[in-house]
């Protein structure tokens, strides 16, 4: 009789509550699992999303959102995604709980939720991505290097298919998070409040002094007055560079426009390589658990 049942029904096909459910399982899960370094798997988990998807390249159409390859060791263990395997565990058993989805759907919707829960913008969201195998792996060297300068930024943003202004606002979320010694070997928080959106990346980019950190690990800045902060080089660029330097300056004094250019570029970051079935106009905006 259930079989039956279940023939007339059809196979599962689901729908904007469903993922909602997911989403609100990830956010409890963010709730609960407080040992993450500042308090909150947040920022590995936005990191694990943006690592799917860039890298694409908009030549070949190959890479991107779609497949979560990173399952696979070639790709798993590239140097740019040292660490990711804790946001992959966290999600794990995520998947358990709803098979329906598939990975590279849920570590996008990680990525949306994180984002949503640590008080950033509306991510909206479609799905349609599929898991594809290893030989779908890209090759080592599509994420960038952060030891190098402009012209790098550019060069692996700019084969993603984004503008000067798109790579500005996107990197804001380094607002989130640190880094680790035993990752890429830099050290530190970007700001005062890494498991919190908000435009201080910008402000402190701006607003503090920034010298060379004296240690023997690989350059990178520090702040002068307090010597807790980090940047990056390919953070600094952004205000060496005349032509993204504006956008710092807008986003700085701006915090509504930035999340509104933060949400437009994630969208299409998440979305990279996807071939959806879902129209752009039907994506959906999923409740934030303290909405
Ligand atoms: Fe990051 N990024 N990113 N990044 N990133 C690190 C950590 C995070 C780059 C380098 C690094 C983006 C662009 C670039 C996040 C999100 C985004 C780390 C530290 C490095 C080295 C990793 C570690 O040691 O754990 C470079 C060179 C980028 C191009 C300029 C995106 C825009 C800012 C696309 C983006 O969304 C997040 C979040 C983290 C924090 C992870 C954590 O575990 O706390």
């Amino acid at each position: 009789f259930g079989e039956a049942a279940k023939k007339l029904q059809g196979p599962f096909v689901p729908k904007f509550e469903d993922y909602q459910q997911v989403y609100n399982s990830i956010a409890a899960r963010l709730e609960e699992r407080d040992d993450y370094d500042d308090g909150s798997f947040g920022p590995v988990l936005l990191r694990l999303a943006w690592h799917c998807s860039g890298t694409y390249d908009k030549e070949t159409g190959t890479g991107g959102s779609n497949g979560a390859t990173m399952r696979f060791t070639p790709e798993g263990s590239h140097g740019a995604n040292a660490g990711l395997q804790s946001a992959r565990d966290f999600l794990d058993p995520i998947k358990e709980q709803y098979p329906w989805i598939t990975y590279s759907d849920l570590w996008i919707l990680g990525g949306v939720c994180a984002i949503q829960e640590m008080q950033g913008p509306k991510i909206p969201y479609r799905p349609g991505r599929s898991d594809r195998d290893v030989s779908f792996c890209t090759p080592d060297g599509r994420l960038p290097d952060a030891s190098k300068d402009q012209k790098h930024v550019r060069a692996i943003f700019g084969r993603m298919g984004f503008d000067d202004k798109e790579m500005v606002a996107l990197s804001g979320a380094h607002a989130l998070g640190r880094c680790h010694e035993d990752r890429s070997g830099y050290s530190g928080p970007w700001t005062f409040s890494p498991t919190t959106l908000t435009n201080d990346y910008y402000k402190l980019l701006l607003e503090e002094k920034w010298a060379w950190k004296k240690w023997t690990g690989p350059k990178q800045f520090e702040d002068v007055k307090t010597k807790t902060l980090m940047m990056l080089p390919t953070d600094m660029a952004l205000v060496q560079d005349k032509g993204f330097r504006p956008y710092v300056e807008k986003y700085a004094n701006d915090n509504e426009a930035f999340f509104k250019d933060f949400s437009d570029g994630v969208v299409r970051l998440f979305e990279l390589g996807v071939p959806f079935t879902v129209a752009e106009d039907a994506r959906w905006t999923f409740k934030s658990s303290f909405d």
